[in-house]
């Protein structure tokens, strides 16, 4: 603001323009209570409040309201033309600014001095940050069972957890990440990802891809969910080449993680003789379990509380 002091009894009032106000930010907020970006898949554009201009008496503007925007826990953002990385958003209530509002402009006040009482200079506001964003989701999760399809993975998340994915005999039930929680007695919890099934060669894009992999990357431990008996007519020992392959073809790191082998669906016949040629070809000591009739799984779900919490 430009303005001068005018009062009766005051000669010679002087300037008394105030500053303007900043301008809002906008603001990413991981929140745990939201489980989607869906809201800002529909509602993409999103700008913060102006700041209010300064007034006379050297009164400052307001600043601009910020925008707040909920997304969940494990939101990382990129900036979509340039793609360079702008941050994560792990942990609940952590922000990012993401856009900065312009800062306010100066009023003629501060032009003063004894030489220079009428000034008439101020300075304008500067322009808001504007930028296209990409977010991505990683679901944020201790354990990640992944398998071929078929292998009974959303059995056993059905079991130990309250998440209840579908359960069917054709491969690609699953087709999106399914989260569930494990409590145990001492109140203690796990959050576990049911990842689609995956197959040999998923990392040139075979099946569903190995795209879905991206939410094992952000966990402790992953739990390979090998089907023993083998009714999709596989030899269990290759599957578990084959997904360790198709792990490392997606990320290196992914296999440094601790690694649980779960043997499932050992309540059919053939998985006994299938499981002996198994430990003795991928040297690995599987828990054997049963995901259908629940049977065995307190000692997975044990061995995942382990591997967490070392
Ligand atoms: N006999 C037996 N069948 C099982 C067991 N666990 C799962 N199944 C069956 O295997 C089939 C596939 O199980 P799902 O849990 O859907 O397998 P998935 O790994 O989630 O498969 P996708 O979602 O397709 O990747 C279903 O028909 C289950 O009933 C088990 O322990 N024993
Ligand atoms: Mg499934």
């Amino acid at each position: 603001m430009c303005s001068f002091r005018r009062e009766k009894f005051i000669p010679h009032g002087g300037p008394d323009g105030g500053d303007g106000g900043r301008g809002g930010h906008v603001i990413l907020k991981a929140d745990r209570d939201v489980d989607s970006l869906l809201s800002l898949y529909y509602a993409p554009h999103q700008r913060a409040k102006d700041g209010r201009p300064g007034g006379g008496a050297r009164m400052t503007g307001h600043d601009g309201a910020d925008v707040v925007l909920p997304v969940p826990c494990g939101t990382s953002v990129y900036n979509r033309d340039s793609g360079a990385f702008i941050g994560d958003l792990v942990d609940d209530g952590t922000e990012l600014v993401i856009a900065r509002g312009g800062k306010g402009g100066r009023g003629n006040w501060h032009w003063r001095s004894p030489s220079h009482q009428v000034p008439m200079e101020h300075s304008d506001g500067t322009e808001g940050e504007e930028l296209y964003v990409r977010l991505e989701l990683k679901l944020v999760a201790d354990v990640g069972l992944v398998g071929y399809p078929n292998a009974g993975k959303s059995s056993l998340i059905s079991k130990i957890s309250k998440a209840h994915p579908k359960v069917a005999a054709y491969p690609f039930t699953t087709i999106n990440p399914i989260m569930g929680t494990v409590f145990y007695d001492d109140y203690s919890s796990l959050r576990v990802v049911d990842i689609p099934g995956l197959i040999e060669g998923a990392h040139t894009g075979a099946g569903l891809g190995h795209a879905f992999l991206r939410h094992a990357e952000r966990t402790k431990v992953i739990v390979l969910v090998i089907d023993m008996a083998g009714v999709d007519g596989r030899k269990p020992y290759e599957d578990y080449r084959v997904l360790r392959r198709e792990l490392k073809h997606c990320n290196p790191e992914l296999l440094k993680r601790p690694l649980l082998v779960v043997a499932n669906k050992m309540d059919l016949p053939e998985a006994a003789a299938h499981l002996k040629e198994f430990k003795r070809k991928t040297r690995t000591k599987p828990l054997e379990i049963s995901a259908q009739d629940g049977v065995g799984l307190k000692a997975v779900t044990q061995a995942m509380k382990k591997l967490c919490k070392p």
